[in-house]
């Protein structure tokens, strides 16, 4: 069984590439993001907490992505793989990640980081809050979120680096050159 980590900043791809991976694998996907916007739609106190801190481009607290990501796997059952979209952003979520899969037996297979420069970045949340109707893609937001990437998240590329894991690949081109360099570091693993 695979476990493969989608990593890189707001925009980078992570969702459209993690469902391009999941037509051509099969394998499950857990977005974090679309785990939490689920539970502000459906008004859950959950959904109440996370809602104050993704309108504000933060990160919601480790203690609480940790117990929702281990929920969230255990209710998958049986499968070839699973991506982790946007999820660990930070370096105990990592850590975290590390621990409940080594408890279940199992391990992070590769770690595939898509690297954009910040105008493009920018450029791509801007055109997709045009439509997306999420509150957190407008440029004061976006380039709040950005700052919390480069603080809380960017370090965790070499974290994965130092576990033999991180595969950096361009993540601007065509969606198909993209997911090319993605298949070829999955089939190699
Ligand atoms: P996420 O839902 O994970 O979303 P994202 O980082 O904004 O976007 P992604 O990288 O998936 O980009 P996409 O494919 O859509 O996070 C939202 C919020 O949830 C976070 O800010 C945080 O508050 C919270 N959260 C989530 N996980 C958390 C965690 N683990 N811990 C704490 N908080 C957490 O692509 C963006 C746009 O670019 C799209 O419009 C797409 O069409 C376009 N695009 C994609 N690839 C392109 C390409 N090659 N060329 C041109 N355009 C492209």
């Amino acid at each position: 069984m695979k476990n493969i980590v989608i990593f890189g900043a707001p925009g980078s791809g992570k969702g459209t590439q993690s469902d391009l991976l999941v037509a051509k694998y099969g394998f499950k996907h857990i977005s974090t993001g679309d785990v939490l916007r689920a539970e502000i739609k459906n008004e859950t106190e959950l959904g109440k907490t996370a809602k104050g801190f993704i309108d504000n481009g933060q990160l919601i607290p480790d203690s609480l992505m940790i117990d929702i990501l281990a929920a969230t796997y255990d209710a998958l059952g049986a499968c070839e793989g699973v991506i982790f979209d946007g999820f660990p952003r930070t370096i105990p979520q990592a850590e975290a990640l590390k621990a409940m899969l080594a408890e279940r037996g199992t391990a992070v297979s590769t770690m595939l980081e898509l690297d954009v420069p910040d105008d493009m970045l920018i450029e791509r949340l801007i055109n997709r809050g045009k439509t997306s109707g999420r509150a957190d893609d407008n440029e004061e937001t976006i380039k709040k979120r950005l700052k919390v990437y480069k603080d809380q998240t960017a370090p965790l590329a070499e974290w994965y680096e130092k576990e033999g894991l991180r595969h950096a690949i361009q993540g601007f081109g065509s969606l198909e050159e993209i997911n090319a360099k993605l298949c070829a570091v999955i089939d190699a693993c």
